[in-house]
């Protein structure tokens, strides 16, 4: 896992777009974001337990396996969206990014995004009510276990005004920002 500002210049969402500056693990974990590397999936039951994750899926992101989709389905995630629940992913080949919208401090403005590379074995946990995106990188190939509490609400719901204004957002926002 590598975490730094995006560097918002134009090009392939799924080039690596480093800035160059890192984004430290106690920044990410303000944003209410963890992370652990678990070459086991022991580990991963063992969390989901604890945390009462009670489903998952598998799903591997490649043109080998979606098809025709693929590029439209890279352009769906990428769309800037949150989730009603905490969410857990676990990569368990390939890797990919997942960008995350950062409040301003560590060298960062408000609102811009922070790019999360994972790789195999990592794991990350993502609040609910946080904007984020996800991608592909150069090899197209992403195959990671996304785990959700008993109650699915992990539909992606796209950033709008609806969304600003959604119970969940605003706890999230209550949660980051008390948290200083
Ligand atoms: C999300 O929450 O944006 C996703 O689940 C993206 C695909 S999982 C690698
Ligand atoms: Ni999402």
């Amino acid at each position: 896992m590598r975490a730094y500002w995006y560097d918002n210049l134009p090009g392939d969402q799924r080039l690596p777009h480093d800035s160059g500056r890192s984004v430290p693990p106690s920044y990410l974990s303000s944003l209410g974001i963890l992370h652990f590397n678990y070459p086991s999936l022991t580990s991963v039951n063992d969390l989901a337990s604890s945390r009462n994750y009670t489903h998952r899926d598998e799903i591997t992101i490649s043109p080998e396996k979606m098809g025709d989709v693929y590029e439209e389905k890279v352009k769906t995630f990428f769309h800037e969206h949150l989730h009603e629940d905490e969410e857990i992913r676990y990569i368990v080949e390939g890797g990919g990014f997942f960008d995350v919208r950062g409040k301003g401090e560590d060298g960062g403005l408000d609102g811009d995004w922070i790019r999360i590379r994972l790789e195999r074995f990592d794991l990350m946990i993502m609040p609910a009510g946080i904007y984020h995106r996800f991608t592909t990188d150069e090899t197209n190939y992403t195959k990671a276990i996304r785990l959700f509490k008993d109650e699915p609400k992990w539909t992606p719901l796209n950033r709008g005004k609806e969304t600003d204004e959604n119970g969940y957002r605003k706890e999230y926002l209550k949660m980051r920002d008390g948290a200083e």
